[in-house]
């Protein structure tokens, strides 16, 4: 069905179903049944007697076809993995790990029904409206260094949506990504490890591109591409470019031998946490001041009750706006 397509895509006007049915070298019936397919999956392909098929829309077209085609990056993204619904991309794509998938898999769902954030959280991802992507890396690295992975996943995150639709979204330390005080992104790292030696590690991705309303209790802290526009967004065009500038970092970061060092300034160009005020969420929980990122991307942040500096870790805490509460 998808070599058909591809003859459709391909070719700017009409095509027959015999000229398609011979290169392909099936049968004219053969041709009208993926014709039929194509249409179920939603693709519309308009038909006039004696001329043939046309591909009119596919720009909107999201699955696993659409999301290899015109793919820049060259090592994530290959292969995909696509599921019109499944539980959580992340535990998906550990299982196909497991397997003995290759670096750069990703797997991505229309719609997940058991999304997950940290801490046993739930990640809303309804069919339609978002980008539900986990990419699998493995990383010559220290399971302790993992977590600049998820810095640099924001980082990437940002570069992407900014190349794509022109908005300018910021990171809030470590994992979400903010578009006017609302949480627009969030990216969850999880690792298959021992104790000096990582297995493998999946990152998870939620963009909210197309969304327009969120349940009660997120419309006040989320929000999507869509809602802050009032446009609407090819998603898989955002997903192709995360990937590729997720690409290009990481590929950075293996020649740097894992240091977050060479990216420090990007990211705090991009950190809108540095200089806010912050309630630190781990063994202990405290309200601080944010002033700086370290080179190894931990956050540095003054403490509100007896002033003294402290360097907070990325795999252990929670970070909210000074005056909210968890
Ligand atoms: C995160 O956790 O932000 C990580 C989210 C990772 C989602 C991706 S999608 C692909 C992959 N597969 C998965 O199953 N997950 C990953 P955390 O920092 O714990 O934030 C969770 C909190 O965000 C929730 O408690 C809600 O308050 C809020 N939230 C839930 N759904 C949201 C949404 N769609 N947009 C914005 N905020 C949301």
């Amino acid at each position: 069905m998808y070599r058909i397509l591809e003859f459709l895509r391909q070719e700017k006007g009409f095509i027959s179903g015999e000229e398609i049915g011979r290169k392909l070298d099936i049968s004219r019936a053969a041709v009208w049944k993926g014709i039929k397919k194509l249409r179920e999956e939603g693709y519309v392909i308009e038909a006039v007697t004696n001329k043939g098929y046309r591909l009119i829309l596919h720009d909107t077209m999201y699955n696993e076809n659409e999301i290899a085609q015109g793919l820049v990056a060259k090592r994530l993204g290959r292969p995909v993995y696509f599921f019109k619904e499944t539980d959580t991309t992340n535990s998906r794509l550990r299982d196909i790990a497991a397997g003995g998938a290759p670096e750069g898999a990703i797997a991505v769902a229309e719609q997940m029904t058991a999304g997950r954030g940290r801490r046993g959280r739930h990640w809303e991802a309804p069919a339609g409206s978002g980008i539900w992507m986990s990419i699998l890396l493995r990383p010559n690295i220290f399971p302790s260094q993992a977590s600049v992975l998820t810095l640099l996943a924001g980082l990437a995150v940002c570069q992407g949506i900014e190349e794509e639709t022109g908005l300018t979204p910021s990171i809030k330390w470590p994992n979400d990504i903010m578009l006017n005080g609302k949480k627009l992104v969030g990216i969850l790292t999880e690792m298959e490890c021992e104790m000096q030696q990582t297995h493998f590690v999946i990152v998870g991705i939620g963009i909210n591109v197309n969304t327009t309303e969120f349940p009660e209790g997120l419309m006040d802290v989320a929000t999507s591409l869509y809602l802050e526009s009032g446009r609407t967004f090819s998603r898989k065009n955002i997903l192709q470019r995360v990937l590729l500038n997720f690409e290009k970092l990481y590929l950075e970061l293996l020649e740097s031998h894992c240091s977050f060092a060479p990216f420090l300034d990007r990211y705090k160009e991009k950190c809108a946490t540095i200089h806010q005020d912050v309630k630190v969420l781990g063994k202990e929980t405290f309200f601080a001041q944010a002033v700086d990122i370290t080179p190894d991307g931990e956050l540095v942040v003054i403490r509100k009750d007896n002033g003294k500096k402290e360097v907070v870790f990325s795999g252990e805490v929670s970070i909210r706006g000074g005056k909210t509460s968890e």
